[in-house]
């Protein structure tokens, strides 16, 4: 019974030292998805809520390179990303707010290369 209580307030504790986006962010576990076609079809790779993703053709798990061949983007996280056409974060960007999802990607379609947290 001691060693349960222990685990829990562990687990409470980690939960406390995770930075939340906001005062109302929801619990932990979203996820933003890139896909190789529009409309959220074809090939998909994930990046871990809150993580950022400096390579689009180094997805771990992944032998297929998503550099400049992304075409649409689920958002399902507490984070507003941004998507650039350069590797490392550089170059223009489009924004992704939290909880959004582009089925098409405009002149971005074919041309991000990395993405993170803006
Ligand atoms: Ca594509």
């Amino acid at each position: 019974m001691r060693r349960l209580a222990i685990l829990a307030i562990a687990v409470s504790a980690l939960s406390v030292a995770i930075p939340a986006a906001s005062a109302s962010a929801a619990p932990a576990g979203g996820f933003v998805e890139v896909f190789l076609d529009a409309n959220f079809s074809g090939q998909g790779a994930l990046i871990g809520d809150g993580q950022a993703m400096p390579d689009f053709g180094k997805f771990v798990g992944s032998t297929t390179s998503f550099q400049d061949k992304v075409s649409s983007i689920i958002n399902e996280s507490d984070h507003d990303y941004c998507f650039f056409v350069d590797n490392n974060f550089r170059g223009i960007s489009l924004p992704e707010p939290a909880h959004t999802r582009e089925g098409s990607i405009g002149a971005f379609n074919d041309k991000l290369s990395s993405a993170r947290i803006c």
